[in-house]
């Protein structure tokens, strides 16, 4: 598998809980190199933007109000597999079904509430990352 990057959420459930830095060091802990981290709050125009994939989905309107209800942290990571091995780690969806060790499983509260988003797929991760972080991230050793 090839060094790739991957777009990484930390939610406003699991930032306003103080979870942010046990969420990053569990990020570390399995070797993935965060290039680009930044703490703010979405629009709601931006929030729209970003799930605009989920907007026929009766649960779009919730999702929008939810992400930009509080300061998040997002974040560019590098790994082998970066997109796959961050979805593992993130855990399922809904954090009931999640396992152990897991992000989800351990921080998130419900299927909407579920502390971290991060990229389905290589064309995702392309357009999130181009989303929120202007200049590309260019790879590193
Ligand atoms: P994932 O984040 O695991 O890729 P998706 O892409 O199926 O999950 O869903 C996007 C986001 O929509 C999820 N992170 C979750 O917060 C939210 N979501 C998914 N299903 C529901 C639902 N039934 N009700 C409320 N929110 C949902």
């Amino acid at each position: 598998m090839a060094i790739e990057q991957t777009f990484a959420i930390i939610k406003p459930d699991a930032v306003k809980a103080g979870n942010a830095g046990k969420i990053i060091s569990m990020i570390e802990d399995k070797g993935f190199e965060i290039l680009r981290l930044q703490k703010g709050q979405l629009s709601k125009d931006l929030a729209e933007l970003f799930y605009d994939v989920h907007k026929e989905k009766p649960f779009f309107n919730e999702l929008v109000e939810f992400i930009s209800s509080g300061p998040i942290i997002i974040m560019a990571l590098q790994k082998d597999d970066s997109i796959n091995e961050w979805r593992k780690l993130m855990g399922a969806t809904d954090p009931a079904n999640a396992e152990e060790g897991t992000v989800r499983k351990q921080f998130g509260s419900s299927i909407g509430q579920n502390a971290v988003h991060g990229s389905d797929g290589a064309e995702t991760a392309r357009q999130e990352l181009g989303l929120f972080f202007t200049e590309p991230t260019a790879p590193q050793k």
